[in-house]
């Protein structure tokens, strides 16, 4: 909508069946008691102009001419003002001075930018502006040069084993940057590829190619046989105390990360506040349980003092652990804005 209303609104100045509209659209806003206001027509028109992204040269490529009908009468000279002109990105347009050839001097990025105002002038031999300046749009058309891309490279689901089907799981999300309101180069879709392990029933779920939902289509999950191999894994727990209070600390946003692989960043699996009680609900924070690996706690400290009227020193704390054979990984924070101390508990 704010596309095509930005387009119409410079017609106006084009294509003189708009215009009329615009201009009765106008006069119906007036009070009908100021007869002294009349629209002042334009003596020159710029069409809106797209421009694709990516443009292979050669450059500088036209793009369209500005024109005033002053030309007649006296000699025109052109420039452009505005962000792309004169002001950055500056030179990614020009303009032909005698001609008024609009120009671009490089490719374009809509990812960047997708829509540039310019202001072009026109003045006669001696200077004097022979026309009110005028905006030229120039919108940037897509082209489809992005990949959707997951927002975590892994989503952890859990789903208990008596759930019947349609039982939603967890949902995935994907973004594309493209343009996904003109265009369907930005919309994301989703599928499943494959499923591990294909049992008990090779096609277990389903998801929603619009949302990214995954649910359950099939009854029957079973641990023992599909979900989990082997003695169940430790369950985390935390347990946050303000040393300033000697109380709980209660509402400490806690996100929990783990390391997959040394060389790749951290994947973010899921984000938890701490309870009443200074406690995390394990089962929303890890529902299946610790596999052994490398794992880290990011505490979310700065904002928990701000709430109390504090400044921290540690806007926030992270705590790497590791995780092997143990039965249960419990971590204490003992918090205050200017220290904290961590420890294996249990
Ligand atoms: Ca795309
Ligand atoms: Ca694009």
């Amino acid at each position: 909508m704010r596309t095509l209303f930005g387009t119409s609104l410079l017609v106006v100045f084009l294509a003189p069946q708009v215009s009329l509209c615009l201009l009765r659209a106008e006069a119906l806003s007036l009070p009908e008691s100021s007869p002294g206001l009349r629209r002042h027509k334009r003596d020159w028109a710029v069409p809106p102009v797209w421009c694709p992204e990516n443009e292979r040269g050669p450059f500088p490529k036209k793009l369209l001419q500005i024109k005033s009908n002053k030309d007649k009468e006296t000699q025109v000279f052109y420039s452009i003002t505005g962000p792309g002109a004169d002001a950055p990105p500056v030179g990614t347009f020009s303009v032909e001075r005698a001609t008024g050839w609009l120009e671009v001097t490089h490719p374009l990025d809509r990812e960047s930018i997708d829509k540039y105002v310019l202001l072009a002038h026109a003045v006669s031999a001696n200077g004097e502006a022979v026309e009110e300046p005028m905006e030229v749009i120039v919108k940037v058309s897509d082209q489809n040069d992005n990949r959707p891309q997951f927002t975590q490279s892994v989503f952890y689901g859990s789903v208990p084993e008596e759930a019947t089907p349609g039982t939603n799981v967890v949902q995935v999300t994907a973004t594309d940057a493209d343009d996904a309101v003109d265009s369907y180069n930005g919309i994301v879709s989703y599928s499943i590829i494959s499923q591990s392990p294909p049992a008990p029933d090779p096609q277990m779920f389903t998801i929603n190619n619009d949302t990214g939902m995954i649910s359950l289509i099939r009854p029957g999950l079973d641990r023992e046989t599909a979900g989990q191999e082997g003695p169940p894994h430790p369950v985390l727990t935390v347990h946050a105390l303000d040393v300033l209070t000697g109380l709980p600390a209660r509402g400490l946003a806690v996100h929990l990360f783990r390391l997959e692989d040394p060389h790749q960043p951290w994947t973010h699996i899921s984000k938890s506040a701490t309870d009443a009680s200074g406690r995390l609900d394990k089962s929303h924070m890890m529902p299946r349980g610790l596999e052994p690996g490398t794992y880290k706690l990011r505490f979310e400290t700065g904002a928990y003092w701000q709430q109390q009227g504090y400044t921290s020193f540690h806007p926030y704390v992270d705590v790497v652990f590791s995780v092997t054979g143990e039965q249960k990984v419990h971590i204490p924070l003992l918090l205050s804005p200017y220290s904290y101390t961590t420890y294996r508990g249990n």
